[in-house]
């Protein structure tokens, strides 16, 4: 992948879930120092500032949480999504990862237009496949992936009009599902990718696959990077760590990969609550993933003779 026009763009929103913070984190992303590493690495970079929701009225649910808010941001963004990708690569600086309702719905739209098919990669300890149903919580960071695959429940929110097949989606990094998740999505064509898969195989052979499919379909590809991916004593400020998570290298190594696949063309960096974190040690560590994903690397690989 040569030179990229990135286009960054914040969701300060926090609406996904009860515990607040992540509304911190574009800003937390910028201090770190995102923009900076992305053009030391030659690309061109434009921050559009932040996003704000559209207009809404907020009520009262037994369950769900900030439900009128979260569909609001869920046009905001998908309207954001479409029209940032006209114009380069974005990546979507979190918020949690509510946000990916409206990122991978506006991606979904924006693909439709270029006759190219959608794959989307999910890096993360939860499936995210809820849906207003079926949510214990009542936090709605836990739908997208339900929203975007077009499960039943998603009232108000905006129509998704073709639903992603099952077949363009990978999760990778699981270890926390739920039991109507794991019943959804068992026996289906999501690629899921436990943390035992990926210490029997290791972790490039199932994103590989994943990438050589792609590749095959020509597919354009949304990548969402859930700070909980990542190992909780690496990667502290989230407030769902769970423990067993990817290492530092494993998560460089994925985006590493994606770099040397040509195939990323968005971006999101979610669920990152500064409020959390240490010294900013895990925005550091999510803009040094960012970098590894838009070409950063210690050497050429060489090509040895042993
Ligand atoms: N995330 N499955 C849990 C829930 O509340 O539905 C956790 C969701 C985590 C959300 O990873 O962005
Ligand atoms: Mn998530
Ligand atoms: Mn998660
Ligand atoms: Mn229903």
């Amino acid at each position: 992948m040569s030179q990229q026009d990135c286009i960054l763009v914040g969701a300060p929103m926090d609406s996904g879930k009860r515990r607040q913070g992540c509304l911190m984190g574009p800003d937390a992303y910028r201090t770190a120092g995102l923009a900076e590493a992305l053009r030391g690495l030659g690309h061109t970079v434009t921050d559009r500032g932040n996003v704000a929701p559209a207009p809404f009225t907020p009520k009262d649910h037994p369950k769900i949480v900030r439900l009128e808010e979260t569909i609001a941001w869920t046009t905001a963004l998908a309207d954001a999504a479409e029209a940032t990708l006209k114009d380069g690569l974005p990546i979507f600086m979190g918020g949690d990862h509510a946000l990916s309702l409206g990122t991978v719905l506006g991606a979904m739209r924006h693909a439709a237009t270029q006759d190219r098919p959608l794959f989307v990669l999910w890096l993360d300890a939860h499936t995210d496949f809820h849906t207003p149903h079926t949510t214990d919580s009542g936090n709605l960071h836990g739908t997208p992936l339900g929203y975007v695959t077009g499960r039943d429940g998603f009232d108000g929110f905006p129509a998704v009009e073709n639903p992603l097949p099952h077949e363009n989606i990978a999760i990778i990094g699981l270890r926390s599902v739920d039991a109507a998740e794991r019943e959804a999505m068992q026996g289906s064509d999501i690629t899921y990718v436990d943390m035992r898969e990926i210490d029997e195989t290791g972790i490039a052979r199932p994103l590989s696959t994943f990438l050589d499919k792609v590749t095959a379909a020509n597919g354009m590809l949304h990548v969402s990077l859930d700070v909980d991916f990542l190992d909780p004593s690496v990667a502290p400020a989230v407030g769902t760590t769970v423990p067993g998570g990817a290492t530092v290298r494993e998560g460089h190594l994925v985006m590493e990969m994606l770099h040397d696949s040509g195939l990323m063309t968005s971006l999101d960096l979610v669920e990152l609550n500064p409020f959390l974190d240490e010294r900013g040690r895990t925005a550091t560590l999510m803009v040094d993933l960012a970098a590894s994903a838009m070409g950063r690397r210690v050497f050429d690989r060489p090509t040895r003779a042993f």
